[in-house]
């Protein structure tokens, strides 16, 4: 383990280190975005290069592809791989149901395609990720950049009824100028507070037209690896 990590940074790295062990030589895997992935990705390539460990990584955003070159780990498309046998990614809240709010780092999209085309997703994340209730942290949607302030009164036109606690919605900024996805979209952020039914919100928000995907993972996560600043760790 590197010295000197924070007790948040310890948390993050032993929830990857852990989430190593699921890696064999020969798999096709899913590579995650965010912080905690990119620990992930640094441990990974030390295998890589210390034990000779042989796999394909299908990165989940560019960021994740720049790094895992950097770390030695043979890159390729989702196209190319087809199908994965595991893929590993961060999270910005779990619940007791294994269901995600994912996309604070803006790359829920791919991050969906990719966890939904593997045999296995297993999340990392330290353990102020988990919640009682899906909702604290705001929900990303992704949305293309044509009508977005429609797109937006429909979704906060969408929420009326729905259970949740706040009906806000904020476009995601970058600086001065819009946040844009790796497909060249916006980031729309629903500050609900509360999810009540995650599943019936999912399905309601990506009817609206213009909304490309959203950061509710429901039924996609098969386990979560849990890091304490301690340095324990625990799986889900
Ligand atoms: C990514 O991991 C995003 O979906 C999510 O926002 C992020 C969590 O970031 P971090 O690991 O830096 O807390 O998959």
């Amino acid at each position: 383990m590197p010295s000197d990590l924070s007790p948040i940074d310890k948390a993050k790295f032993v929830a990857a280190k852990q989430a190593t062990t699921y890696v064999q030589s020969g798999m096709k895997v899913g590579l995650g975005t965010g912080s905690t992935a990119a620990w992930l990705v640094r441990c990974l390539g030390e295998m890589v290069r210390d034990e000779g460990l042989r796999i394909k990584g299908v990165p989940t955003s560019t960021r994740t592809a720049e790094l895992a070159r950097g770390a030695g780990i043979e890159v390729i498309s989702l196209d190319e791989a087809k199908w994965l046998d595991l893929t590993i990614d961060g999270a910005d809240e779990y619940d007791g149901d294994l269901n995600l709010i994912k996309g604070g780092g803006g790359a829920l999209l791919q991050e969906k395609i990719v966890a939904t085309a593997s045999d296995q997703m297993v999340v990392i994340a330290d353990v102020s990720k988990q919640v009682e209730t899906l909702g604290a942290f705001p929900l990303p949607v992704e949305v293309i950049p044509f009508g977005w302030q429609t797109t937006k009164t429909l979704i906060e036109e969408s929420l009326i009824g729905m259970d949740v606690l706040g009906n806000t919605t904020s476009l995601r900024m970058n600086g001065e100028t819009p946040f844009v996805t790796d497909e060249g979209n916006h980031i729309l952020d629903l500050h609900l507070h509360r999810i009540g039914n995650a599943r019936q919100l999912s399905l309601v928000i990506n009817q609206i037209p213009g909304v490309v995907e959203n950061g509710l993972f429901i039924d996609i996560c098969d386990s979560v690896v849990i890091g304490y600043g301690d340095g324990r760790v625990e799986v889900r």
